[in-house]
Parts: structure tokens; sequence; C-alpha cells
């Protein structure tokens, strides 16, 4: 038996999300007349707080179309030094938008305010323009650590004052808002747009929603339309992602308890450091004392039937999710114990 703890993106659809799927109503939602894709829109929009919302296939594209229909070529745009944005998106925003990054250093995924402030360009004939302030909550690469509602807000002030948009890449604000006891509002009246995925934590097959106002929306419906992301009968897959909506939010706090298990497990252990502070389902653990690095680490705990990913030179991450059960972290910390 393989205990899969690579990503929250391994999980396979429930039970519901299948008999969802097979009975979902469909039309053409190039026309926008699959019934189940508006639901889900409709759903999102009104959980977001914006005024509309978007079906789109990936949490890569949701991101993509938000900088595309944001800036124009030759804009900079703001974002922290090791954001998905930035680091794992395969240099899209230069490759698409023709846009330049500008990376700012964060504390546990949090940019600082006045180093946002003092980033924004001034209006001179040799500067770019800055289009757009990316944050991210949960931050992946700072171990799925939650962003402050607070720095949120600062950022956004910042931004507004600047009339410079501000996109939230919330792939995991679910895990932020569960973790804190919030609604996910709490976040997003601090952001113009926001991206979510339902594919990961929620158990959702497939996809993500960006939200925003009327305006955003259908300019980067037509984005959608040019990437070739407008899809048919496409309620087939949006049903999972109401089931997710509806039914699987308020349960991502077990994969919280669970990374917490496996983190305090892991502290025990001699050789392997525990490297993040745990606030969601996210572990980085560093294993330079036990003399290997990252990707013989990974190798050894593959041939014990552990599955997880290098997160740099001699840190790992393990992350934990509705597939995962606690006995599978308890066999998983067993194992680590002998690694
Ligand atoms: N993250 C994946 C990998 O791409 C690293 C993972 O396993 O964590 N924003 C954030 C913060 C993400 O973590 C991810 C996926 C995305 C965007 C992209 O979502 P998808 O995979 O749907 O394109």
């Amino acid at each position: 038996m393989v205990i899969d703890l690579r990503s929250d993106t391994v999980t396979k659809p429930t039970e519901e999300m299948r008999k969802a799927a097979y009975e979902a109503e469909v039309g053409d939602d190039v026309y926008v007349e699959d019934p189940t894709v508006r639901k889900l829109e409709e759903m999102a929009a009104e959980m977001l707080g914006k005024e509309e919302a978007l079906f789109v296939t990936s949490g890569t594209q949701g991101n993509q179309m938000a900088v595309l229909t944001h800036c124009v070529p030759g804009n900079e745009i703001l974002l922290e030094e090791e954001s998905h944005i930035f680091y794992y998106e395969g240099g899209a925003i230069s490759a698409f938008a023709g846009v330049q990054p500008r990376t700012i250093k964060g504390t546990r995924g949090a940019m600082s305010p006045t180093m946002i402030e003092t980033a924004i360009r001034g209006d001179d004939i040799h500067l770019p323009e800055t289009g757009l302030i990316c944050v991210e909550n949960t931050h992946n690469r700072a171990g799925g650590a939650i962003v402050p509602l607070e720095n949120m807000a600062r950022i956004y002030d910042v931004a507004t004052s600047n009339n410079i948009p501000v996109h939230l890449d919330g792939a995991r604000l679910f895990n932020a808002a569960v973790g804190l006891g919030c609604s996910l509002k709490d976040f997003t009246q601090y952001t113009t747009t926001v991206q979510v995925c339902l594919s990961k934590g929620l158990g959702a097959p497939v996809g993500s929603i960006i939200a925003g106002d009327k305006n955003f929306i259908s300019r980067a419906r037509k984005w959608r339309k040019r990437l070739g992301g407008g899809l048919r009968q496409v309620g087939i897959i949006a049903a999972p992602g109401i089931v997710a909506l509806s039914s699987m939010i308020d349960r991502l706090s077990e994969d919280h308890d669970k990374a917490k298990k496996l983190s305090d497990g892991i502290s025990m252990i001699q050789g392997l450091t525990v490297v993040n502070q745990v606030d969601t389902n996210i572990v980085l653990v560093d294993v330079a004392k036990k003399g290997v690095t990252s990707v013989e680490f990974i190798e050894k705990l593959k041939e014990h039937g552990i599955l997880a990913v290098p997160f740099g030179q001699t840190v790992v991450r393990f992350t934990t999710h509705y597939d995962v059960t606690n006995e599978q972290i308890e066999s998983a910390l067993n194992i680590l114990n002998q690694c």
C-alpha cells in the first residue's frame, strides 16, 4: 500500500462526485449554456464575495488569465519570491503576458507592505508600469503558511491608493479559511480578483475558479477562449466542483490535524527537522542531518512505500489530504523512523 504524501492534488473523486458527474445537466459552455457550470460559478462568486466567477481548467490557467487580463505587455508585476506564479508556472507570465516579474522576499509567505510600496514604479518614461500585485494564501513554498488578514489588508491599501489591482492565488484559500476559522470573504475583501482550486484539498478531479467584477470576468472569458480553454458540455466536470464547495471545505481541518500529527512525530525522529510552522496541511522536513539530499531521501522512502516531493536541496515536502488516513500517518512515522 502506497502512502502518497506528494500533494493534495492526488486525491481521487469521491462517490458523490462521480455520481454528480454522471447525472449532471449539461449544455455548450462556450455559449454560456451549461446549467451546471453556471450553478458552480454563481455559488463560487457568492462564496468569494465577487460579482462573477468563471470555471477554468487549472490553477495555473486561472492565474495566467488574471495576469493576462489585468496587464499589458511591458508591465511589471510584484510578487513574492517563492510564489507559485513566479516559481512553478514555467515562466508563463513572461511567455504569454509579456510582463516582467519583480520579486519581493516574504516572511512565511507574507510580503512587507512597505517593500511593496517602495517597489511600485513612479511616472517616468524610463520605467515599466506596475500592473499587478499578486499574493498567495496559503503560501505553498512557505509550507502552507497562512498569510495574516492584517497583512493582506495593508497590501490592498497600498495597492488601491496607487490604483493597482491585487490578484490572490488562493489555490489553498479554503485551507487558510478553515485554519483561521474565518470565511473566504474575510480574505477576498482585500483582493481585486482571486483564483481558487477545486482539485486540491477539496478533492474535485479538475478545475479552478477565478472571480472578480463583471468587467474583469468578461475580459477573462475572452482570454480563456484564446487559450483554448472554452469547453463545451463541461458540466460533467463542474458537477464534482459543486460537491467540493458544498461538502468538502469543513473537513479540511482533518487534513490539518493529520499534518500536525505527522510533524509532531517527525520532530521526535533523530536527523529529521521540521522547518515550517505547520498552519495547514503541509510539512517541510530538512534531511541534511541524515547526510543525504532530499532526492536521495525520497528515493529511500519510495522503496518503503511513501511518496513525497523535494522542496530544495535537503528539504522534503509532505502534504496531507482526504485520501490519506490517520493509520497511514502512523505507518509513515514508523517508516520514517527507520529511514
Ligand atoms: N501546486 C502543485 C505544484 O504545481 C507545485 C502542488 O503540488 O502544490 N497556486 C498554488 C499555490 C499551487 O500550489 C498550485 C499547484 C497552483 C497554483 C497551480 O494549480 P494547478 O496544478 O491546478 O495548475
